[in-house]
């Protein structure tokens, strides 16, 4: 072992080794015109190649959060390269995160339950970044569950899910989580009717006593909590409510919910009745419902609400009798509604259309104030015509869905599901300015910021339902497929294919990668699912096991390569909690936690504190592990849990277990211990001898080598002492870790070395 490392060492300080291998991978490349050949690629291909390909250590421009679909996650990957750089766990356990194993998201999943049962799986369907003045701020990330009326937040300080509201009235939604301009609210419409309250009513009573509704969940930013005590919501028709937007810049505190289904079919194929898809469009027209939700929050907060599951909720007829909602028609089952970045238009798409519709918010606002409607509808919410709305309807294509919107002004891309097409098109204008085939029936399209005040124009990603033949099969179940176009020029170039094999994506929403601002690690002891300190975590020294009755709490520290304490003694039937800090301050030096056939996982970030609870039920000894590969010696990285019969007394010990050490073999390490400090110390004297200072990434590396060094040298005066005491045996194995110590620090030091090498480090005079 040291001799490998001793030459691993010298080879990666001697410059002459590096050359060499420079040099064999010259000799052997193929020419760009034999590899174009070789692989059948054209100059478009390349040049798409040269747009996306993104060389070793360089950065996406962008990142992209995408729904996750079924999978109840939110996807994270960067544009232009589309790694995938993270999934979220938000309404599903998911164990590389340990989220739904510890304890502490155990809490968060549990506030998704709803009416008392768990649902531990989500349908994520919009993501929304928080807002500042109508710009993405990338504070924090919310997305909504269609299968159960969920939202959750997640944390972009650490990319964790921190919160899970569950919507007190509905039974069904879809329009979420869409914020507004300042998200003072993040907004969820219902989508299948219910009885508000999830309450019963035969269907018989369809029109009387179901409802739609559309919740405004006020969030603090200033705690990163939605604060449903501060929300409320809208009573609306039993149609069928679909997407939402907020207004924005002219048409701030407006929101805008459309709907299918207006004619309020409840199906019955199997009583010979039509079945739901077509009842719910004969209608040649639904609805776009128009809210004021200043004045709906003012009427809120002048008690003008009753109250459903202790959740404020304001009457259709109060938002009647105060002007506060309209509708206006909108074209055969429609779905995609989207503010322009100027806030005056609003392009709504229809599935069965081939038409997309812009609708001019100064009309609607004109049609309100000078209360000029068409008619009302069967609960007598006032209906404004189609004409004293509409801006424009502009021809697309088949089945016009999404819109995003460019940073070129006017410039807006559709998505066509039926023609499985993006349509580039002029709002203002109402022309088709380009076409774009993509594979296949494209649902969401994003744009990066597309949907903000000031979009960023770029890229435009089209979140496709179907792969079909466009990847290696892999059974009957395909992935999505999600393609880059780019739209810097006049004309759509696609760039790239990416399967996504998780769910199926619907939104996804892109935000420029210099806005998000992650954490490298926590403050030491962090409850990650609070963000606050953890009461449960201690420092390295203070690690200890408390007995209560029949429960054991250990508290724990986990750092390379060694979990304290290693054995742990309960009785069977004992309750067992592990509270676990990561006492790491190193990036990227994540532990993990498992038990031996206890169903005990954790991820332990550096700073982390994070608990297992298992009741020890059954007698034996378990080993427990660290499941991520954090040092040579993760394997290492061990210990036992000792579950006791009951009665079991343990005779007087006859020292059995394990080898025994002599002076020879202390010496032996002592030696090898030296030699490697003088390895440490060449390295130790070029690293300083650079401008290391200069780069952030290297002084944090810096500084846990010198942390290493230092548990070495406290691991040495230990060797030393055992070694003044003839005890072989403990200076002998302390001396081993005082060694384990050096590897680290070495193995840091050359990660320094080879940072500041490939980064232009300069000598300091
Ligand atoms: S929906 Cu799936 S393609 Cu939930 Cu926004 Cu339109
Ligand atoms: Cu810690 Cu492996």
């Amino acid at each position: 072992m040291y001799k490998i490392l001793r030459k691993g060492l010298l080879a990666a300080t001697g410059v002459a080794g590096l050359g060499l291998i420079l040099a064999g991978s010259t000799a052997s490349a193929e020419t760009l015109d034999e590899v174009l050949a070789r692989r059948g690629l054209s100059q478009q291909d390349l040049l798409a190649a040269a747009k996306t390909y993104t060389p070793t250590g360089k950065r996406d421009e962008f990142i992209v959060f995408s729904s996750g679909g079924q999978s109840g996650q939110v996807i994270v990957y960067g544009v232009p390269s589309m790694r995938i750089l993270k999934y979220i766990a938000v309404f599903t356990p998911e164990p590389w995160q340990g989220y739904g194993y510890d304890e502490e998201s155990k809490k968060v999943l549990a506030q998704g339950k709803i009416d008392g049962r768990d649902v531990p799986w989500g349908d994520t369907h919009h993501p929304a970044i928080t807002e500042t003045n109508g710009d993405q701020d990338g504070q924090y990330l919310f997305i909504n569950d269609k299968s159960a009326p969920r939202i959750a937040v997640i944390s972009l300080h650490d990319f964790e899910t921190q919160q899970i509201v569950v919507n007190p009235i509905m039974q069904s939604e879809h329009g979420g989580a869409f914020v507004t301009p300042n998200s003072e609210y993040v907004i969820e419409a219902a989508q299948y009717p219910g009885v508000l309250g999830r309450g019963f009513a035969p269907l018989s009573e369809f029109n009387e006593k179901f409802r739609g509704a559309v919740t405004y969940w006020k969030f603090n930013r200033e705690k990163g909590r939605i604060e449903p005590e501060n929300s409320f919501s809208v009573e609306l028709p039993p149609y069928t409510q679909d997407l939402s937007d907020a207004g924005k810049l002219v048409s701030d505190g407006w929101s805008f919910t459309n709907s299918f289904c207006s004619e309020r079919y409840v199906g019955g194929i199997e009583r010979g009745r039509p079945p739901f898809e077509a009842g719910c469009s004969q209608n040649d027209t639904d609805y776009l419902h128009i809210i004021n939700w200043k004045k709906a929050e003012e009427l809120y907060k002048a008690g003008k609400f009753s109250k459903i599951n202790d959740h404020a909720v304001i009457s259709m007829q109060t938002l009647i009798d105060e002007g506060v909602l309209a509708l206006v028609a909108e074209p055969k089952s429609p779905h995609g509604v989207d503010v322009s970045p100027d806030g005056k238009y609003i392009v709504v798409g229809g599935k069965l259309d081939t038409q997309a519709s812009v609708y001019s918010f100064e009309k609607i606002k004109a049609a309100i104030d000078a209360k000029k409607f068409a008619g009302k509808d069967a609960y007598g919410v006032p209906i404004i015509a189609l004409e004293d709305a509409l801006h424009k309807q502009v021809p697309l294509g088949l089945g016009p869905l999404h819109s995003q919107y460019d940073s070129k002004p006017c410039v807006v891309y559709t998505s066509l599901y039926v023609d499985s097409q993006v349509a580039k098109w002029d709002y203002c204008e109402g022309k088709v300015l380009d076409k774009i085939s993509v594979h296949y029936n494209i649902g969401h399209l994003v744009a990066m910021e597309g949907e903000t005040v000031h979009p960023a124009g770029k890229y435009l990603i089209a979140l496709n339902k179907l792969a079909i033949d466009r990847f290696n099969p892999v059974g009957p179940l395909h992935p999505q497929n999600h393609q880059l176009i780019d739209i810097s020029g006049e004309k759509m170039e696609l760039l790239y294919d990416m399967p996504l094999p998780l769910g199926e994506p619907h939104y996804a929403t892109a935000i420029a990668a210099d806005k998000l601002k992650p954490l490298v690690r926590y403050k030491y002891g962090t409850d990650s699912r609070t963000g606050e300190k953890h009461p449960d975590a201690v420092r390295p020294g203070s690690e200890k096991v408390e007995r209560n009755g029949n429960k054991v709490k250990v508290y724990m520290t986990a750092i390379r390569s060694h979990f304290t304490p290693e054995i742990v003694e309960v009785e069977e039937g004992d309750e067992v909690e592990f509270v676990i800090t990561n006492s790491e301050r190193a990036q990227d030096e994540t532990h993990g936690f498992a038990i031996s056939t206890y169903g005990v996982n954790l991820s332990l970030e550096p700073g982390k504190t994070a608990t297992a609870k298992i009741k020890a039920d059954k007698p034996g000894v378990f080993s427990y592990y660290c499941t991520e590969f954090c040092s040579a010696l993760h394997l290492e990285m061990t210990g036992f849990l000792v579950v006791k019969p009951k009665g079991f007394v343990e005779q007087a010990s006859t020292g059995a277990e394990g080898q025994a050490y002599t002076q020879a073999d202390y010496d032996k390490q002592f030696k090898t211990n030296t030699d490697t400090q003088a390895v440490i110390d060449s390295v130790v004297t070029y690293i300083t001898s650079m401008n290391f200072k200069d780069f952030p990434d290297a002084v944090a590396l810096v500084e846990d080598a010198t942390d290493q060094l230092k548990f070495a040298g406290e691991a040495k005066a230990k060797a030393e002492d055992f070694a003044k005491k003839q005890d072989w045996q403990n200076a002998t194995l302390w001396a081993g870790q005082w060694w384990q110590y050096q590897v680290k620090a070495a193995d840091i030091g050359l990660r320094v070395k080879t940072y500041l090498e490939q980064n232009g480090a300069k000598k300091v005079q």
